[in-house]
């Protein structure tokens, strides 16, 4: 996969908004983002036939714009709406299950933040790693203690050469460390969609991650 459509790696579920998720990712669009995931997740989460409506209303709008397309967790989703790729947690469905169901051409995400599972992931046929919490979040319900952009930086020490982001509490200050650290690009999920304007947001996210 190409490094650079990490830059600026924006998710975003219907539960992360009070606004409309569609406006949201438009505003981002419009700001700079590079990739996008669909993650439909936590209290309220649409399911069935409504995520699908959901997924492939963002998704046209990613096209448009020529930006992947990517689904977290939900490989029949993932397939039956053609998205460009699939990410999925240690938690989620094994990642040999995910390359033996998927076509090659879609690109596979990985969480990962040990050198283990880095490791396990590259070889299992990740495409990028995304590494994290970075830094203190409430977005994730589960999420653990921030292991910090030296997690980056270590792995990279042990000669992680994969594409990887970090993720978790990042926002246009912090960004840039997670880059220093070695990172190829930055995930975000509110300081994009909890912003008063995703627009604004979103470019002075990529003024930090290219500067
Ligand atoms: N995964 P925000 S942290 C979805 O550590 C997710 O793997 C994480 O949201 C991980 O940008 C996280 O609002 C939440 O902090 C990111």
């Amino acid at each position: 996969m190409n490094k650079q459509s990490l830059r600026l790696y924006f998710i975003m579920g219907s539960t992360n908004t009070n606004k409309d998720p569609e406006a949201v990712l438009k505003e981002a669009v419009q700001g700079g983002i590079t990739c996008f995931q669909f993650r439909e997740k936590g209290e309220g989460a649409r399911t069935g036939e409504e995520k699908k409506r959901l997924a492939v209303q963002l998704q046209k709008l990613c096209h448009k714009s020529g930006i992947p397309f990517i689904v977290n967790d939900d490989v029949d989703l993932a397939l039956d709406i053609q998205a460009d790729g699939i990410h999925v947690g240690q938690e989620d469905v094994p990642l040999a299950e995910v390359k033996k169901r998927c076509p090659g051409t879609m690109i596979i995400g990985v969480s990962a933040k040990t050198r283990e599972e880095a490791e396990k992931a590259v070889q299992d046929g990740a495409d990028y790693l995304g590494v994290g919490p970075m830094f203190g979040t409430t977005t994730k319900e589960d999420a653990e203690a921030p292991i910090g952009p030296q997690a980056i930086r270590h792995l990279r020490q042990e000669g992680i050469t994969i594409p990887m982001v970090g993720i978790g509490g990042i926002d246009e200050i912090n960004a840039g460390e997670v880059i220093e650290a070695g990172a190829d690009g930055v995930s975000v999920i509110s300081a994009i969609s909890r912003a008063v304007d995703g627009t604004q947001a979103a470019a002075s996210l990529k003024k930090a991650v290219h500067g």
